[in-house]
């Protein structure tokens, strides 16, 4: 298990005047002491990851600067997958969330703000890092989405199959991606949460795929309560996110892989 100091994230705009370990501990940024962090570490069920979570209680922080400069002493060398919860209020985005993260479930609704978590697991034999910002869905937080949309690289797309209401605002949600990342080819994925409660189902797979079809990115129902899934959308969403960064990476070195030589010029 790693202590506090080691596993906090550091944000950018922050700085940290205070640490202890394992408890949830308050932090006030030295230079604007309006703004409050409280952050917690805990011991992940799995021996191979270390997790922890930063809570946000102010929302002018530059979040890009918060999650792009995000770097754990002795992690920096691994590579970090940046992914928001995006949907509409009690869907299960924080259930999905701590689920993955803790291997448990909030029975309790308790309505986000904006809260980061980060830990590192193994992607296809691979060591990496993931950052997990969970976004509040609730309509007063709406005016402070852009920013954080701007610092993501994959999105998990939440609704609840209980609720069709949830899952027609996705389609608004995607919009102000796209819109706030200005391109098209966007890491998301459509998550039907809630498959546990079938009988309250509101929303059908088959419409739920046809959206997506549409879109050209992946369905899949979960369950934060029984876990159905939970592992599949964050790994096949980092999946997503490692090949959309590897082509880029190729475009920018050309062809066949190998750097492009700058121009140059003898005077
Ligand atoms: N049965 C069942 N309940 C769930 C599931 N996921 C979440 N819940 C419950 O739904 C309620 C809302 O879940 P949250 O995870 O807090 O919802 P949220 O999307 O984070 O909501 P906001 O933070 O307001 O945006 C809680 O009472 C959860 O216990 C699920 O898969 N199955
Ligand atoms: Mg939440």
């Amino acid at each position: 298990m790693q202590t506090a100091g080691a596993s906090l994230v550091k944000l950018s705009t922050v700085t940290l005047m205070s640490v202890s370990s394992l408890s949830p501990t308050t932090f006030v940024s030295k230079n604007k002491p309006n703004q409050l962090v409280t952050a917690e570490t805990c011991s992940s069920s799995s021996s191979s990851s270390s997790s922890s979570r930063t809570t946000t209680l102010t929302f002018d922080l530059q979040l890009t600067g918060v999650m792009a400069s995000s770097k754990n002493k002795g992690q920096t060398s691994l590579a970090l997958h940046k992914v928001i919860m995006v949907g509409s209020g009690g869907v299960g985005k924080s259930a999905l969330t701590l689920q993955f993260m803790y291997d448990e479930f909030v029975e309790d609704y308790e309505p986000t703000k904006a809260d980061s978590y980060r830990k590192k697991v193994v992607l296809d034999g691979e060591d990496v890092q993931i950052d997990i910002l969970d976004t509040a869905g609730q309509e007063d937080y709406a005016a402070i989405r852009d920013n954080y949309f701007r610092s993501g690289e994959g999105f998990l797309l939440v609704f609840s199959i209980t609720e069709h209401e949830s899952f027609t605002a996705t389609a608004e949600l995607r919009e102000q991606i796209l819109r706030v990342k200005e391109e098209e080819a966007i890491p998301l994925l459509l998550v039907g949460n809630k498959s546990d409660l079938e009988e309250r189902r509101q929303v059908s797979a088959e419409e739920a795929a046809a959206r997506v079809s549409e879109w050209g990115s992946q369905y899949v129902e979960t369950s934060a309560k029984t876990r159905a899934n939970v592992d599949k959308v964050f790994f096949d969403l980092m999946r997503e996110v490692r090949k959309k960064k590897m082509s880029e990476s190729k475009d920018k070195n050309g062809p066949s892989g190998k750097k492009k030589k700058k121009p140059c010029c003898i005077l």
